[in-house]
């Protein structure tokens, strides 16, 4: 679908409903020629395409069309328009079925969502952050959603970082010319050199990630909620997560009463992750146990048991509606597919499945676990990197179908940043070790294709598929 972008396309640019003017936009090497088949010029037209922006006051004009309908053509050349294509609109007055009939007179082939802004994004006039902020500026609901998206539509962070993108494309090609001309022992950069411009190069993404933080703004952090049944082991991965011995641990069930949050950054990505009171089944259909007789976490409340439970139900439920992702936790040894399907949900795409306590596993146990499950030991960490990785991909999922779009961008941004920080950290390490230069490029390549998933020069099918899909048509 990415690669056809020389034919050419036609929408209406303007929502649908009543109003007083429509915009019917058309973007391609016909655009020119087919504008001629629905109008005619109420002034001379230059007999060649024109070479600069023009305005047109023309008729809509064709064989029994009962009246002439006065409307104004823009067109912009190649060099000067959104695209980077001949681009005309037609404005005339609102009516949709003045709208169909012009569109098929054009016999042009109607524009799928996004389509302009995609066509915008592959001749390079914007890069993938300002396409996602055309998106955030029409689906803004309130004034500080506008501004950051048009704070993000105005260049954001991608002209520093393709500045930086060029900077470590030399670097990579000057490391690897020492390496094609090694035997021929010619130093084409010392080590000195090389550890001085990536330490630059590191300063500079540092720099980057700090301005891109500050031009956030405060977006409510996602939140990433641990439930399953008591002593599923939900805290000891709470705790496994954090690397840190936040919540209470015993063997006891119930231990743990109301919920937990703390925050938790992986990849870049910083989420909220939430510990909850352990129930028997998924909140809503449910009873809590409250059979153990521990310190609760929080503060106890000195009601009896039966209350104590509900006030954990309500608990554990308050938390887990606020959720982006659960995390249904599940001992790996007690799974069966009857047992956990009859009590929770588990097939949505907000559910990962993890299976705890894999240690206790027989050898081979895991074989009667499912393919989409995490198997997972706090206390052996086993496990635990793919499934921060596996949160990460979730929010980001997640996000793309319920948040802003500059949220999203957000996210994403963050995520490949993190990634070539981490990169070029990786690179002064070998430097400083003195390691292969092989070793050395393959780093800083690893940081160029991070920072180009950001500025659009490595870019995927699937990543463009997700941005233009949120798109309207004609935009
Ligand atoms: N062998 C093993 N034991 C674990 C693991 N994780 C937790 N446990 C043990 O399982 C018991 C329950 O762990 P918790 O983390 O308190 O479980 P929980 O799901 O928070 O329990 P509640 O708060 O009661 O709902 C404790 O004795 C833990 O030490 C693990 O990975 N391996
Ligand atoms: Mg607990």
């Amino acid at each position: 679908m990415w690669q056809q972008a020389h034919d050419t396309i036609v929408a209406v640019a303007t929502a649908f409903g009543r109003g007083a003017r429509q915009i019917i936009r058309i973007s391609g090497p016909e655009a020119w020629q087919a504008i001629k088949r629905v109008v005619t010029f109420q002034e001379s037209v230059p007999k060649e395409e024109p070479l600069q922006p023009l305005v047109f006051a023309t008729w809509l004009d064709w064989e029994g069309l009962p009246a002439r309908i006065p409307c104004d053509v823009f067109y912009w050349p190649s060099g000067r328009s959104y695209t980077a294509q001949p681009v005309v609109e037609l404005h005339t007055i609102c009516c949709g079925p003045l709208a169909q009939e012009i569109i098929a007179r054009l016999k042009l082939r109607p524009a799928r969502p996004g389509e302009f802004t995609l066509r915008a994004f592959l001749s390079g006039r914007v890069d993938l952050t300002q396409a996602e902020a055309v998106v955030g500026v029409v689906e803004a609901r309130e004034v500080r959603e506008l501004h950051t998206a048009l704070q993000q539509l105005a260049g954001g962070i991608g002209g520093p970082l393709r500045a930086l993108r060029e900077e470590l494309l030399d670097l990579v090609a000057d490391v690897e010319a020492g390496l094609d001309f090694a035997e021929e022992d010619l130093p084409f950069l010392s080590w000195e050199e090389l550890e001085n411009r990536v330490t630059a190069a590191g300063r500079t993404l540092e720099q980057i990630k700090r301005q891109f933080e500050k031009r956030r703004g405060n977006t409510e952090l996602p939140r990433v909620v641990l439930v399953g049944p008591p002593n599923a082991g939900k805290s000891t991965l709470f705790n496994a997560l954090l690397s840190t011995e936040r919540a209470i641990v015993s063997p006891v069930p119930g231990t743990t009463r109301d919920y937990l949050t703390a925050v938790c950054t992986h990849r870049g990505v910083t989420f909220e992750l939430v510990d909850t009171a352990g129930l028997e089944s998924w909140p809503g259909k449910v009873t809590a146990c409250a059979s153990g007789s521990t310190n609760s976490t929080e503060t106890s409340t000195g009601d009896g048991d039966s209350s104590i439970a509900e006030k954990m139900q309500a608990a554990t439920q308050r938390a887990a509606q606020t959720a982006d992702l659960w995390l249904l936790c599940w001992e790996a040894t007690q799974y069966s597919p009857q047992t956990v399907g009859a009590a929770w949900d588990i097939h949505n795409s907000q559910t990962l499945l993890v299976l705890t306590k894999a240690d206790l596993l027989p050898i081979g146990g895991s074989s009667s676990c499912p393919e989409d499950a995490f198997l997972v030991s706090a206390r052996c960490n086993i496990g635990l990197e793919m499934l921060k990785d596996a949160i990460v991909n979730g929010l980001l999922a997640q996000q793309e179908t319920s948040a802003g779009v500059v949220a999203v961008t957000a996210m994403r941004c963050r995520d490949a940043l993190q990634r070539a920080s981490d990169a070029i950290q990786q690179a002064q390490e070998l430097i400083r070790r003195r390691e292969s230069e092989d070793f050395i490029a393959t780093a800083l390549r690893v940081a160029l294709s991070s920072i180009g998933e950001i500025t659009g020069e490595v870019y995927s099918e699937e990543i463009l598929s997700r941005i233009f899909s949120r798109f309207c048509i004609g935009k």
